[in-house]
């Protein structure tokens, strides 16, 4: 039996995950988007290291600025380019342009 490798960007996201997120609030911003992608993951069954793995296209274990904005065009959520920095300044918390998967999982856990 063939082993399809799964990615993030292969499934069909339904339409109400990509439409445009209608909220002035950044954080409620930023924790809708964070919804939206604990959603695909479930729908995907992607694991979220895998997700991270997925992104850090160049497998050195941090998810650089340019991998995060990469994978988030890519992924195709209706985030404008200025929408992504602000996500991306949202995962990265100690502010050093990269994500790393502590901080990435710290976002997705409940506060
Ligand atoms: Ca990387
Ligand atoms: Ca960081």
């Amino acid at each position: 039996m063939a082993v399809t490798k799964r990615s993030v960007y292969s499934g069909q996201i339904p339409a109400n995950l990509t439409a445009k997120i209608q909220t002035t609030d950044k954080l409620e911003h930023q924790q809708k988007v964070v919804e939206r992608l604990r959603q695909i993951l479930a729908a995907s069954s992607i694991p979220l290291e895998e997700f991270y793995r997925q992104i850090d296209t160049d497998g050195d274990g941090v998810i650089s600025n340019l991998e995060f904005i990469h994978a988030f065009r890519k992924l195709n959520l209706g985030l404008s380019l200025n929408e992504i920095n602000e996500l991306l300044m949202y995962f990265d918390r100690d502010q050093d342009g990269k994500v790393t998967f502590a901080e990435m999982v710290s976002r997705f856990k409940p506060e």
